[in-house]
């Protein structure tokens, strides 16, 4: 069992490790996950009782495990008849080891997770089915790094306008954001490959 989803996560987690632009913020804890209590001796000792026989401890739960959190969801407005755009956003990880699966929005016929990093000069996406979430971490989704997708888009997208999101995590389930759009300022216009056709 903890084998075949070992295996499970190492994918992922090579797709993780493969692409640097996303960041995380805080180092790692190389903590084991689960750190295994001595186990006690097989063969209880029938003569002295080491220990006072004590009721199960009551049942204290540990602080309750936190969830992925979405911060600071943003999009560039894209221009009118734009086929996709690209939505940034910052992830802490919460308590436990994940693997986002899955996203989706109203605004878009299609939502998918995309890396982008630059190949020969020229600025590649692809497509990641499944990312690797380490517990702890803040991960940082942002231009010429790991995007949303949105692709075919149902709707014009202007500055101010408040895009809702949802990510699906393998354990935390669904949880939602908002992303506000912001303006297409010239600046910054020229170097983002998805304000062209996808
Ligand atoms: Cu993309």
């Amino acid at each position: 069992m903890t084998v075949t989803t070992t295996a499970r996560l190492v994918l992922p987690l090579l797709t993780l490790l493969a692409s640097t632009p996303l960041t995380a913020a805080t180092a790692a804890s190389s903590a084991p996950a689960t750190p295994t209590p001595a186990k006690a001796a097989a063969t209880a000792p029938t003569g002295k009782s080491s220990k006072p026989a004590k009721p199960a401890t009551p049942a204290t739960p540990a602080t309750p495990a936190k969830v992925p959190g979405i911060h600071a969801a943003w999009l560039r407005e894209p221009p009118p008849v734009a086929y996709a755009a690209a939505l940034y956003l910052h992830l802490d990880v919460g308590s436990n080891d994940d693997v986002l699966v899955a996203a989706e929005s109203p605004v878009a016929a299609v939502t998918e997770l995309h890396s982008m990093k630059s190949e020969g000069g020229l600025m590649e996406m692809r497509h990641v089915p499944t990312l690797l979430m380490p517990a702890g971490q803040r991960l940082e989704f942002a231009p010429g790094g790991y995007h949303l997708m949105l692709i075919q888009l149902k709707q014009p997208l202007k500055a101010g306008d408040k895009v809702p999101f949802t990510l699906v995590f393998a354990k935390a389930g669904r949880i939602s954001g908002v992303a506000e759009v912001r303006a297409l300022d010239a600046a910054s216009s020229t170097d983002d490959p998805h304000a062209h056709h996808h």
